[in-house]
């Protein structure tokens, strides 16, 4: 399997945890959506990154897609999303609290960083910024036990927390929200974290 996109982005990088907590080998395509945007349109005609690139040569699209793949070939006792049920309700909420923050705060990051200045939009940015933080602060009011194994839910906060810091830190500083700091912190500590972890963000800079 490849797996194609950088790891900055927190959609491909809850894909790489996943096939790494699930034992899955695969190799890395480390081509940028941006610098390689017509290449990566070969891969996936909607330009977008993570696309999972089966041993067959089938492509996969998208990291919930992706990621309902792996479950499905694990099976329900393994599967980082409950099969069935409360559970699973619960599970997607939070997921889409996560991925919800990613879209937003990214969404005012590409405004502040990609856009040239003089066509940034001040009220929009500071819109998504607040909805980003909404979402966070949602998950900030559930349990995250440091007992519970670690699921889809815990990796996509995980992975959204570290690109918030990467991108917009101020989204959320540390001490804001105690109990996803420690969520991020023992995350952020096991192997698959550590293989994946996003030290730069490399997005072109508008003027
Ligand atoms: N819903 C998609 C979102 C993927 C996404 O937003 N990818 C970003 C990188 S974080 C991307 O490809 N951005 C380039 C673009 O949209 O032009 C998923 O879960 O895979």
């Amino acid at each position: 399997m490849i797996l194609v996109g950088q790891y900055d982005s927190p959609f491909v990088r809850r894909v790489a945890v996943s096939l790494r907590v699930l034992g899955f080998a695969y190799e890395h395509d480390t081509r940028s959506v941006f610098g390689d945007f017509d290449s990566m349109r070969a891969t996936n005609p909607l330009g977008r990154i993570p696309s999972l690139v089966l041993d067959d040569g089938q492509v996969l699209i998208d990291s919930a897609a992706i990621l309902d793949w792996l479950d499905q070939k694990v099976g329900p006792a393994k599967a980082l999303v409950p099969p069935a049920g409360p559970t699973r309700q619960r599970a997607l909420r939070l997921i889409a609290f996560a991925t919800g923050a990613v879209d937003k705060i990214g969404a005012a990051a590409y405004e502040r960083i990609i856009r040239p200045s003089i066509y940034r939009w001040p009220e929009w940015i500071e819109r998504c910024r607040l909805q980003g933080r909404g979402a966070i602060a949602a998950l900030a009011a559930e349990a995250w036990p440091d007992t519970a194994p670690l699921d889809q839910a815990a990796i996509t906060t995980a992975c959204m927390i570290r690109y918030v810091r990467l991108v917009d830190a101020e989204q959320m500083p540390v001490g804001r929200h105690p109990a996803l700091d420690a969520l991020s912190q023992r995350c952020e500590a096991r192997p698959e974290f550590k293989a994946t972890y996003p030290a730069d963000y490399a997005v072109p800079k508008g003027a």
